[in-house]
Order: structure tokens, then sequence, then C-alpha cells
């Protein structure tokens, strides 16, 4: 817990600073105002040059997301199912965020808290203990989850990898967050549910290894391409879909899964593996999430690798200087996801993250879309501040304000899935 406050002021820091910086830079005039934010071009940070400025971004060419290694052009969604999804899978095992075990022995759910009216008699709420088993180890790990007593059938649901205070989702509801807005998702007849990531894989360079990887996979450690915290990370999501699956008062069938900025990054690799996810959403994700590699805007491989190496495999280390020989890039995490809906999300202050790298992302995912006949509207430019795509299989919005997760960003992930899940 301390760790992760210290990891959260750490954070906070760095940001501070650079906005006392963007002050600075604004007051002496020597920068332009855009979008509300004194747009300095340039910044500095651990000791390279940060691009800001779009007429500076070098060019570049993405690989062809439906081109396989071998040559092959794919034109039907069973050649993309047989042959290309699996090989860029591998791909972004090898080169990106580690290879997950395929397996482990066992897995046991435990509901330790029960309330039939929580919330002042709208939810149902139950506290469970997820607990994994291999090789004659175990983790354990609890899950915050609130189900909606207004209904005549199982529950859609949300589940938030929540990266932020864990405090975001109490369940006895005395402290409420708006990264979690719990009692605004039951309103809308949705469950509800969050794990906090750093009690499978602590959001440390020092000590991720303790949880899940030193537990149950410790032979990972050891391995140039096995998964470090966002792989673990994005596994305990699939433990969390193992539980629902048992749970008869959600529609298993319809679970959406969220995550911000390194949560975001998570939630798309997890849904890219884990097909069961229905639906997910990706807010402020920016590098090795959304965002493309290849565009050098904001925060790169290289920076990221220096500060959070310990989210990707040891491979990803190559690509810091040399991003143009990297296999994969971002879009193809997106497109991993096809045919099911996806909704990415950016801030106008939050340029560390490219905005528009994300969204370029996303028009370059659109081609496995249309394989499935998926209808995907997004326009060819980048869309307008607060003005959200919902009826198209890949969603998006650029809204204002700061990097974060917020009421404006839920509103929108209700109005799609309700879209989407035709409720
Ligand atoms: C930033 C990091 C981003 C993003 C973010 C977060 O400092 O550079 O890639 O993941 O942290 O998770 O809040």
């Amino acid at each position: 817990m301390i760790n992760r406050l210290k990891s959260f002021a750490h954070q906070g820091t760095l940001r501070f600073n650079n906005q006392m910086k963007k002050a600075l830079v604004c007051l002496i005039g020597l920068v332009s105002l855009s979008a509300g934010v004194c747009a300095q071009k340039t910044d500095r940070f651990m000791g390279e040059i940060v691009n800001y400025d779009e007429g500076a971004v070098p060019a570049y060419t993405l690989p062809d997301i439906l081109l396989t290694t071998k040559g092959k052009k794919i034109k039907t969604v069973s050649a993309w199912k047989k042959q290309r999804r699996p090989e860029l899978l591998a791909l972004f095992e090898e080169h990106v965020y580690g290879k997950t075990p395929d397996s482990f022995d066992s897995v046991k759910f435990m509901v330790t808290n029960e309330n039939a009216v929580a919330m002042a008699g709208k939810a149902h709420l139950k506290e469970v203990t997820i607990t994994a088993w291999n090789h004659g180890h175990s983790v354990s790990f609890p899950v915050v989850l609130f189900i909606p007593n207004k209904r005549t059938k199982p529950a859609p649901a949300f589940l938030l990898i929540n990266n932020r205070n864990s405090r975001n989702t109490d369940p006895a509801r005395v402290e409420k967050s708006t990264f979690w807005p719990a009692e605004m998702v039951i309103d809308n007849g949705y469950a509800i549910a969050a794990f906090h990531h750093s009690d499978v894989a602590p959001d440390r360079k020092d000590s991720y290894q303790n949880g899940v990887l030193k537990q149950l996979f410790p032979e990972v450690l050891e391995k140039d391409n096995g998964m470090k915290a966002i792989g673990v990370w994005a596994w305990a999501a699939s433990r969390v879909m193992d539980y629902f699956k048992t749970d008869k008062d959600i529609d298993f069938n319809k679970v959406a899964l969220v995550g911000h900025s390194r949560g975001g990054k998570t939630s798309l690799w997890s849904a890219a593996q884990d097909q069961r996810f229905a639906m997910v959403f990706s807010s402020c994700s920016g590098s090795t999430g959304a965002s493309l590699a290849r565009r050098k805007y904001g925060e790169t491989i290289s920076l990221i690798n220096k500060q959070f190496g310990y989210w990707f495999n040891n491979n990803y280390k190559k690509y810091s200087n040399d991003v143009n020989s990297l296999p994969v890039d971002q879009h193809m995490l997106i497109g991993l996801i096809a045919p099911r809906p996806v909704y990415t999300t950016n801030a106008t202050e939050d340029r560390w993250a490219d905005p528009y790298g994300s969204f370029l992302s996303l028009r370059n995912a659109k081609a496995v879309y249309d394989l499935y006949g998926e209808k995907v509207a997004l326009p060819k430019n980048m869309p307008g501040v607060n003005m959200p795509i919902i009826h198209s299989a890949i969603g998006y919005h650029f809204r204002e304000g700061k990097h974060d997760l917020n009421v404006y960003d839920w509103t929108n992930f209700i109005r799609f899935a309700n879209h989407h899940f035709n409720l």
C-alpha cells in the first residue's frame, strides 16, 4: 500500500514538474496556445528530447496488419483467425508484453462478504477472493462486485483494472470516486467490479515479481519473452472472468473490461488474448497501449522502457532505439480485439499519450473489422474535442481535460455498451 502511494506520489511529482515547466515557458512567451494548453513543441525527460511538434514527426511505415510474415495477404475471416491472428498474438508475446503461461493447476472463488441491500438497496455487494494454484503454491486477490437489484435477468458488467488508489473501489461506499462511479453504473443496469493491479503484481520495478510471478510461474522470470507486470495484470483480469462464469447474476457474454493508462494498456492486451471479454475500454493508454509506437510524439518506447521496463518483457528493450524493426505496431493490438467493440479515449492536456497516434491506431485497425463486416464509423481526421464516436465498432473520444478516467468517460462507456449490447 505504501509502495503504491509512493509510486503515485512519484508520478504526481513528474506530472507537476512538467506542468510547472510548461507554465514557465508560457510565461516567457516562447510558445503559442493551443487547445487551452501551452503548446511547447519539445520537452526534456530522462535525458531525451520529447517531441510535441506534429510537423517534426519523422515519416514511418506501419507493418501491414493483413500481411502474414510469409507475405500472404489475408482476405477472409477464416484466414485471419487461422493464420494472422495467432501470428500477431505470438509476436506481441515475443516482442512486447511477454508470453502468458498456457495453464496453471486450479482456481477457486470465495465470497467473503455479501450485502444484498448495498447502496441503499439498489445493489447486491459481493466481495470475492480469487485464489489460483500452481505447483503447490497459491496467490489470492480480492474483487469487489456490485450487481443491480433492479433487473429481470443476469446483468451485463464492467470490470475495472484499478491502477489508482484502492479506496476508489470502497465496498462500503463511504468513499466515492469518479474513477469508478459505481452508483452511476448500477443506476444504468450494469454490474460493476474491480480488482487492484498491485494485488497480483506490485507496480514497482523492484518488487513486481512478488505475487503471481514468484509464486505461480517462477520459471517465467528467467525468460526474455516471459510476461512481466502488464502480463500478470492481464492474466488476473481473466481470472475474474473465470469467476464471472460461475456467478449466475452476471451475464457472462456481456462483460466489458476497462482500464486507464497502464491499466488501459493492460485492458487491451488482456482482451486481445482472452476473447471472453465482449468489449474493451482503454482510457488514455498512450505508449504501448492504443498509440502507435512508430510515431515519435510524446512518450516513446525508449522512454517507457527507461521508466517502466518492468511492465514489458526483456525483448522489448531491443526496440528502444530501433522502433522500425519492431514486427508489430499498436494498431495490430486493436485488430486482435476484432470483431468485438473497442473504445479508446484521450484528453487534450495529455499530449504525452499522443492522442493523434492513438486515433491513427484505431483507423489502421479498421481493416480487420472490415473483414468481419463490422461497421466502423471513424472519421478520416481526428474528431473534435468532446465529440464521442459511439455508433461504430471502434469507438473513440478526445475529451477536454487531463490524463484521467472520469464521469465523462464512464458516461460514454455506458452509451457505447448500451448501443453494442442492444440495451
Ligand atoms: C505515465 C506513463 C504512461 C502511463 C501513465 C499511468 O507516467 O509514462 O505510459 O502508463 O504513467 O499509468 O498513469
